[in-house]
């Protein structure tokens, strides 16, 4: 009877072990360790989003013991996403993914079908209503409008190279609706705010690295007029900053300080603080905080978009006056003074 009573707990410890392993598990373990894959939707290098991504994440690891985090490059075949995504989660060794990308809500809500104690969180992009996703979004629209009025002072200012057209460029790498929606209508309508005369040449590459035909696209629209230049293209952008400093142009960039790269070319950086926030989230899910479900969009005011102003590249290289019109506009955008509507996505 004793033998037989041992041998039955020994079977159910069997049977319950391997359930309360993986499944039911809470994105922070029930032990309070975290294993979290970041998904790097692209390569790392070249791309200031996903390099802050995965330095932010690994930084937490560091500091927090019970931490474990994974970077996985999905390559730049988007139609691999999905799978991918499928079979690393099959591994069952993760209880996180953290990624940043507008297109990865759609993949994660296919994926979490099939994982339901899998949960998601997605800078770059926005989705509520699943309960397995957290979503943050960064006002690109906001970005895109100081960039776009810096480059509007720049193309009608007295810069070298600053010819008397008022025509600024803007090469993406593919279109999607945050860079149809917010990144090229903040980045036109803030050059408007300089100057409603400017015109906008846009260009698109059709890949997210090919920098010879970003700067084979960016000598045709410089042949064209175009004196200053915008960009959301990965690694591809190289080649644009190459174009403007052979043949004398100037360039505004989004989300990351480049002024070292080209001094006297790149004249304004904008700033997106992924790094703060993804070590934010990471302590949020640690804590239990992190609201599933809900998206969330951050900007200037909330200190999660920036523009780099105490940097050599911008104040030795940008005459006087367009610093100061420029720092005056971004002070009354940070109070909330600069009224636009943020289109929906
Ligand atoms: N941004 C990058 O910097 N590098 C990339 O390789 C990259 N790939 C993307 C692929 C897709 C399908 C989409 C929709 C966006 C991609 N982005 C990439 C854009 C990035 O997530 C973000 O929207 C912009 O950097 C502006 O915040």
């Amino acid at each position: 009877m004793k033998k037989c009573f041992f041998a039955f707990l020994i079977l159910f410890a069997l049977v319950l072990s391997p359930l309360s392993a993986s499944p039911g598990r809470e994105s922070s373990g029930r032990d309070g360790s975290l294993s979290a894959l970041v998904y790097i939707t692209g390569m790392v290098a070249g791309s200031p989003p996903y390099e802050l991504l995965a330095a932010g994440a690994q930084e937490f690891a560091a500091e927090h013991g019970s931490v474990r985090v994974t970077v996985y490059e999905a390559g730049f075949n988007q139609a691999e996403w999905e799978e991918q995504l499928t079979s690393l989660a099959a591994s069952g060794e993760y209880d996180l993914v953290l990624g940043s990308n507008p297109s990865l809500p759609e993949i994660c809500a296919a994926v979490g079908r099939k994982f339901p104690a899998l949960k998601f969180i997605i800078t770059d992009s926005e989705l509520a209503g699943n309960p397995q996703i957290a979503t943050y979004l960064y006002n690109q629209y906001q970005q895109s409008l100081y960039l776009g009025y810096l480059a509007g002072l720049i193309t009608t200012g007295s810069l070298p190279h600053a010819n008397p057209g008022k025509r600024i460029g803007f090469i993406a790498a593919q279109e999607y609706p945050l860079l149809n929606r917010h990144i090229l209508p903040g980045f036109i309508a803030g050059a408007r705010m300089a100057d409603p005369g400017i015109t906008v040449d846009f260009r698109i590459i059709g890949n997210w690295f090919d920098a010879n035909k970003a700067s084979d696209l960016a000598l045709s629209m410089i042949d064209g007029g175009v004196d200053v230049f915008a960009s959301i293209a990965g690694g591809a952008a190289q080649g644009i900053i190459r174009a403007a400093q052979q043949r004398g142009a100037y360039v505004v960039y989004h989300n990351t300080n480049e002024y070292a790269n080209a001094p006297g070319v790149i004249l304004g950086c904008g700033f997106m603080e992924q790094k703060k926030l993804v070590k934010e989230i990471l302590a949020g899910v640690l804590s239990g905080q992190i609201a599933y479900g809900t998206a969330r969009t951050v900007g200037l005011e909330e200190g999660y978009l920036d523009f780099i102003a105490d940097d050599p590249g911008y104040f030795n290289y940008v005459p006087r006056e367009i610093q100061q019109k420029f720092n005056a506009f971004l002070a009354e955008m940070r109070a909330g003074r600069i009224s636009y509507t943020l289109p929906p996505l």
